[in-house]
C-alpha cells in the first residue's frame, strides 16, 4: 500500500523516466532500443520494474505508467527528428495486456503521437506472450488498428506462455522475441537449443523479424547468428541506459 500511494505521487509528477536498452545486429552496430521504465529515487537508486509492475498491474496504474512510457518515447522520437543516426532508430514501448485491450488506446495513441510530431513508423510496441490467453476481439481489434497506423508489433516473451501457433497467425505481429530464459543456457541445454532454432524458423517462415533477448555472452550471440538470428539485447552489448547517454553512444559509433 507505501508502494502504491509513492507510486501514485510519482506518477502525477511524472518522475518515472524511460531507459533505453539498445538493439544491435552482430558487429555490434545499433539498430533501435527498448524503453525500460525506471523510478528514481531521492538516495540516486532506482526502484525496478521488477517491483512496481506487479503493483501497477494490480492497482490500475500500469495504464499511468504505459501512457507516460509512450509519450516518453515520442517525446524522444521527436527529438531525434533530422539527427543523423538516431532520426532512423525505432523505439520499442512496453504495454500491459490490460493496457491493450482499453477501447480508448488508439485515441490515446493517435493523440500522443500528434501531440509530440513523432513517426508512427518510428514506436514499435511490445506485446508480451500472455496476452494470448486472453485474445479478446477487442484486443485484437486494437492491434490491428496500431498496425493499420504504422505502429510495429513485437511479441515479447516468446516461448514462456500460452505458445499457440494459431494466435501467431492471428495476431498481427511484426517481430518475434526470443525469451532470455531459453538464451541463457542455449550452449549447454541440448532443448532450449532446439526451443530457439524452432523459433527462428518460425519467425523465418512467417516473415517475422527476430530479436533475441539476455544475449549476455559471444557463444551465446554465435548460436543465435547460426540459426538465423540478427538482432540482439543484452548486457553483451549494453544495459539500459538513460536517453542523453544512448544518443552519446550513437554519436561515438560502435
Ligand atoms: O527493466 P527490467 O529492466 O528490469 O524490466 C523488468 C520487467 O518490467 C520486464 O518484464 C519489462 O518488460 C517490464 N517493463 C519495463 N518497463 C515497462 C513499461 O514501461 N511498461 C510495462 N508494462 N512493463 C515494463
Ligand atoms: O520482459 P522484458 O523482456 O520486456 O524486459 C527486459 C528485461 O530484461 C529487463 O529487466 C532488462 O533489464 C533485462 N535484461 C536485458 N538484457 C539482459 C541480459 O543480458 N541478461 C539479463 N539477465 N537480463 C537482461
Ligand atoms: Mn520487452
Ligand atoms: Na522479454
Amino acid at each position: 500500500a507505501e508502494l502504491e500511494r509513492n507510486l501514485r505521487q510519482a506518477l502525477g509528477r511524472e518522475e518515472l523516466v524511460i531507459h533505453l536498452q539498445p538493439q544491435v545486429d552482430p558487429e555490434g552496430r545499433i539498430l533501435g532500443a527498448e524503453a525500460l521504465m525506471r523510478w528514481p529515487q531521492l538516495d540516486g537508486t532506482w526502484i525496478s520494474p521488477g517491483e512496481f509492475i506487479p503493483v501497477a498491474e494490480h492497482t490500475g496504474q500500469i495504464l499511468e505508467i504505459g501512457r507516460l512510457a509512450l509519450l516518453q518515447a515520442c517525446q524522444t522520437l521527436r527529438a531525434w527528428q533530422g539527427r543523423p543516426g538516431l532520426e532512423d532508430l525505432p523505439i520499442s514501448v512496453n504495454l500491459s495486456p490490460h493496457h491493450l485491450r482499453q477501447a480508448r488506446l488508439m485515441d490515446e495513441v493517435t493523440g500522443i503521437l500528434e501531440e509530440t510530431g513523432a513517426a508512427a513508423q518510428r514506436l514499435h510496441i511490445e506485446v508480451t506472450e500472455s496476452v494470448m490467453a486472453d485474445a479478446s476481439p477487442q484486443l485484437i481489434a486494437n492491434l490491428e488498428a496500431l498496425r493499420a497506423r504504422g505502429v510495429a508489433l513485437a511479441l515479447d516473451d516468446f516461448g514462456t506462455g500460452y505458445s499457440s501457433l494459431g494466435y501467431l497467425k492471428r495476431l498481427p505481429l511484426d517481430v518475434l522475441k526470443i525469451d532470455r530464459s531459453f538464451v541463457q543456457d542455449i550452449e549447454h541445454d541440448a532443448d532450449d537449443a532446439n526451443i530457439v532454432a524452432t523459433i527462428a524458423a518460425i519467425a523465418h517462415n512467417m516473415g517475422l523479424s527476430l530479436i533475441a533477448e539476455g544475449v549476455e555472452n559471444e557463444a551465446q550471440r554465435d548460436f543465435l547468428v547460426r540459426h538465423g538470428c540478427q538482432r540482439f539485447q543484452g548486457y553483451l552489448y549494453h544495459h539500459a541506459m538513460p536517453v542523453a547517454d544512448f544518443e552519446a553512444l550513437v554519436a561515438d559509433g560502435p
